[in-house]
């Protein structure tokens, strides 16, 4: 309600949008460094010393932090700003042809997705309370009981917006970032309106780039080893680095899970032009 009402949107706006557990922390740790890539020397660069959550801000956690839009409105440009609402809830005048802020989403494997956030929910979980099973939080999931609504839901609606309107939200796969990360970092330089040269190709900027956010450098930044985050519930930075890796779900999906998840993701993607493949 306080975007509806209050945010105004600069054409400088870059949003990136994730369903939880997606791959927020590594899109942010990107895009900021494409986006400051002259500002900073790679041995001494801000990933080193912060976790991407402090360099791509938390949208709707700081709009829920102050009570306003005012934190967020008082940012220099270009603003890179980090959410996990879906596409639907943004104003037109942020998704609609007329309005020029960008989106860059990512995407997951459901079955990988859900094992990460059963992890993570256990992390967090109040100490009064008791574990979560995994059994629970599947029954929860494949109903769409979340936090952001059903998974489904979210990236189909991110997904359709990349396909009327591939200027405004592009539209990335975990999976095929991890395939080809030099590639994808290139198609982000493009899309964010900041082309890689043929300079920076021969300096490579672009392996670098894909180095300092890689899962192995990132995780093993003191930063993200032990600080905490403080809020109602304290995070630790070392809760977004587990394994970072394609088809975790074999090691605790059943075959029954398996089949169910992949059902529900049949249907739901039926007819959309859209899969995980
Ligand atoms: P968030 O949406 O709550 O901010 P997010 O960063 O999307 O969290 O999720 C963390 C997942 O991304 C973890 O996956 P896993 O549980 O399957 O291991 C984490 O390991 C993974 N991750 C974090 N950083 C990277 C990275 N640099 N490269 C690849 N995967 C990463």
């Amino acid at each position: 309600m306080l975007i509806n009402d209050h945010f105004k949107p600069r054409p400088t706006d870059i949003i990136v949008a994730t369903f939880p557990k997606c791959g927020t922390t590594w899109l942010r740790a990107l895009v900021f460094s494409i986006i400051n890539r002259n500002s900073f020397d790679f041995s001494d660069h801000p990933l080193h010393k912060a976790n991407p959550q402090e360099l791509v801000l938390f949208f709707e956690g700081y709009l829920h932090r102050y009570g306003s839009t005012s934190f967020v409105d008082g940012l220099p440009s270009p603003r890179l700003l980090s959410t996990h609402l879906p596409y639907s809830l943004f104003p037109t005048r942020m998704t609609d042809d007329t309005s020029v802020c960008r989106f860059v989403y990512i995407c997951r494997d459901p079955k990988d997705v859900f094992v990460s956030k059963w992890h993570f929910a256990n992390k967090l979980r109040p100490k009064e309370l008791p574990p979560l099973s995994l059994e629970e939080a599947f029954d929860l999931f494949c109903k769409g009981v979340s936090e952001y609504g059903p998974f489904w839901d979210h990236v189909l609606g991110y997904w359709e917006a990349s396909v009327e309107s591939p200027k405004k939200v592009l539209f990335l796969k975990y999976e095929d970032v991890k395939k080809e990360p030099l590639g994808c970092v290139r198609k982000l330089g493009e899309f964010l309106g900041v082309p890689f040269t043929p300079e920076e190709e021969n300096n490579e900027t672009v392996a670098e780039i894909v180095k300092l956010c890689s899962f192995e450098s990132l995780s093993n930044q003191n930063v993200n080893k032990s600080q905490t985050i403080s809020g109602e519930r304290p995070i630790g930075n070392s809760d977004f680095f587990r394994k970072g890796e394609v088809g975790d779900w074999v090691n605790h999906l059943s075959p029954e899970m398996v089949e169910k998840l992949n059902q529900i993701t049949e249907q739901k993607l039926q007819g959309t032009g859209f899969n995980f493949d």
